[in-house]
């Protein structure tokens, strides 16, 4: 019988010595020590022997089994050194090297310009209003004086949904939702977006406007002139000259467009000034008084004035873009510049 263990000793260090890995050697251990592993066999095969030889028999596996636990333990502990220093060369990292900046996105450009405007108006008191892209005719067009068959409806080419409905012309739709849910005092603007049939290098079908709105007791065409420069000098430049000049427009009575002394000749005229030294950048006027009225203002006690500017024009002569479309294409080699 220790002839058989002496046969198992020396089968299990040889077959011990060629483990490669921690796979291996679990195998290992339940070929030996495993419920039906060899040594247990052994030690079950016990019962068979006559009872003398026993003890001596049962000291001698278990000796073995003590043997094979320990080096077991001996081979575990290297295979798992060696795997850990494999892998430690397999994923050498060289912390010298230098990082790897992330790819930080940023607002887009039209966004940007958005909220310097908002962020101005805000600072002044204004708040923000919003109002729907799908219009009615009467948002539109009629509670801001422009009556069906108006000629003034030619100013704007419009995208009709049905001979009622539309996607807005303009952020003014803005106004007279406004003015019929809130009593003056109203001080807001209202950015969004807006559709008109319109599509060549400056114009899009799609494109963005702020709307402004002021109605309280005592406004005057000076709070106007007052408001829009020192808005225009805040976004441009305090060194900026502003200029107010007549127009027309059916929701303002007097109306005017608003220029800015151009920031690249300062005033002595260049191409991006079509050399006449100013850059018109929105219309505004006097809120005419059937806008007041349709909305239920007596205008005997209240005045106001109303401004509206398009984002992207504003966008184009801050960095010089030529080409509206730019703004829409997604181009990461454009948007990456601002
Ligand atoms: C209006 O839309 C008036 N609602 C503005 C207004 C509001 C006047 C309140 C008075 C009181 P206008 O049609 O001029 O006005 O458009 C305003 C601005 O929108 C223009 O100066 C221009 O910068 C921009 N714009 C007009 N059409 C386009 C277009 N197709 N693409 C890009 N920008 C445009």
């Amino acid at each position: 019988m220790n002839e058989n263990i002496n046969k198992l000793r020396e089968e299990v260090w040889l077959e011990l010595e060629k483990i490669a890995d921690l796979e291996a050697l679990e195998k290992f251990r339940v070929k030996y020590l495993g419920k039906k592993g060899a040594i247990t066999a052994l030690l079950r095969s016990m019962g068979s022997l006559p009872k003398e030889e026993r003890p001596l028999f049962g000291k001698a596996v278990n000796e073995l089994s003590t043997e094979v636990e320990e080096k077991l333990e001996e081979k575990e502990a290297q295979l798992m050194e060696a795997k850990r220093a494999r892998q430690l060369a397999e994923e050498a990292l060289d912390v010298t090297l230098p990082g790897r900046a992330p790819r930080l996105g940023h607002r887009h450009p039209l966004k940007q310009v958005m909220e310097e405007i908002e962020e101005i108006f805000l600072n002044m008191g204004y708040t923000i209003a919003d109002g729907r892209e799908v219009e009615d005719d009467f948002h539109n067009f009629e509670a801001l004086n422009i009556p069906k068959d108006h000629p003034s409806r030619d100013m704007q080419d419009t995208f009709w949904i049905s001979s009622d409905t539309l996607i807005r012309t303009h952020t003014s739709s803005v106004q007279s939702r406004v003015m019929e849910k809130q009593d003056p005092p109203v001080r807001i603007i209202a950015p969004g977006r807006v559709y008109r049939c319109d599509d060549d290098v400056t114009h899009s079908p799609m494109f963005h406007q702020v709307e402004g709105l002021v109605v309280d007791k005592g406004i005057t065409f000076g709070d106007l002139k007052w408001t829009l420069t020192v808005f225009i000098k805040a976004l441009f430049g305090q060194e900026r000259q502003v200029r107010f000049r007549p127009s027309y427009f059916p929701f303002t009575e007097p109306s005017c467009e608003v220029d800015v002394s151009c920031f690249v000749c300062n005033g002595k005229g260049c191409r991006l000034c079509k050399n006449t030294g100013w850059i018109e950048i929105l219309g505004a006027g006097m809120v005419h008084p059937n806008v007041l009225k349709i909305a239920g203002y007596d205008t005997k006690v209240y005045t106001g004035f109303a401004f509206g500017l398009g984002i992207e024009r504003i966008a184009m002569l801050r960095y010089g873009i030529d080409d509206i479309r730019l703004f829409y294409e997604s181009d990461m080699r454009f948007l990456s510049q601002f």
